[in-house]
């Protein structure tokens, strides 16, 4: 992270808990990059998460208020904060199985009522921190430590999901795509109503491994080779599309 960013940065943090190659490093940089360029006050600000590796982007790393829940009730505290104190911003940074798995209630609810949160979706495609269980994002046909043939579920597609539920502002964006990304983040830190972002975020350690993507840069370079834009997935066949994953604004 940039030396300009270190001011974000609780007083005392020197480590980080993720593993060389994981996503949630970057990220969790992407997210202060966009509060910079907005100079929003961290004072008026409270970071929502829930359990999970993701759910340790914020908390302990930033400089502000930040609230480290129980699994899968991250939006449950973020509401209750927000209907407290309406002017607060208030942003839920945690994974894809904290938010759409056993969270996945609180989620098509928040979305539903259109609640003012900037919710950001760590999507590693896996529980990471318990040790690589399938997810509700889990791709078919997968391998992780609960579906050693394979995953047998197609996965949720969160972004239609939230936008199916009432959501006034979806998309999705890899870490690998961090210009689109940081801009995506400034515009749901300036509009008021239930935004989300789903971002792409690799795990090596679980996800990777069992996979053939064991090497940090795999994962990488194949998130790049799988991303594309709506524009981009109209001229493909079903084949094509397959393994490809769509990125981009999806309601703005
Ligand atoms: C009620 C409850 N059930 C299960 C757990 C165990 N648990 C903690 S984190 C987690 C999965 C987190 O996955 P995700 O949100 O995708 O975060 P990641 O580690 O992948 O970033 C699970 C199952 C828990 N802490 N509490
Ligand atoms: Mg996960």
């Amino acid at each position: 992270m940039v030396r300009a960013l270190e001011k974000y940065i609780r007083p005392g943090i020197k480590t980080t808990p993720f593993c060389p190659g994981c996503g949630h490093g970057i990220l969790m940089g992407l997210i202060l990059r966009a509060i910079d360029e907005l100079q929003m006050d961290m004072k008026k600000m409270l970071f929502v998460s829930g359990i999970g590796c993701a759910a340790w982007i914020p908390s302990p790393h930033y400089n502000g208020d930040t609230l480290h829940t129980l699994h899968g009730r991250a939006l449950a505290f973020a509401t209750g904060a927000k209907l407290f104190n309406p002017e607060l911003c208030v942003m839920v940074i945690s994974g894809d199985g904290d938010l759409s798995s056993i969270g996945g209630n609180h989620l098509i609810h928040a979305a539903r009522r259109n609640l003012d949160l900037k919710v950001i979706c760590a999507n590693n495609m896996i529980y990471g921190m318990t040790g690589g269980q399938v997810a509700s994002t889990t791709p078919k046909g997968t391998k992780t430590s609960t579906t050693d043939e394979g995953n047998p579920y197609p996965p949720f597609d969160l972004c239609r999901l939230v936008k199916a539920a009432g959501a006034t502002y979806v998309a999705r964006y890899s870490v690998t795509q961090p210009v689109a990304l940081v801009r995506a983040i400034k515009r749901i830190l300036l509009r008021e109503g239930f935004s989300f972002i789903e971002v792409l975020s690799p795990c090596p350690t679980q996800y990777g491994r069992r996979n053939r993507l064991d090497r940090p840069e795999d994962l990488i370079r194949d998130l790049i080779r799988r991303c594309v834009t709506e524009e981009e997935a109209e001229g493909m066949t079903d084949e094509e599309l397959a393994e490809k994953i769509i990125t981009g604004e999806f309601l703005a």
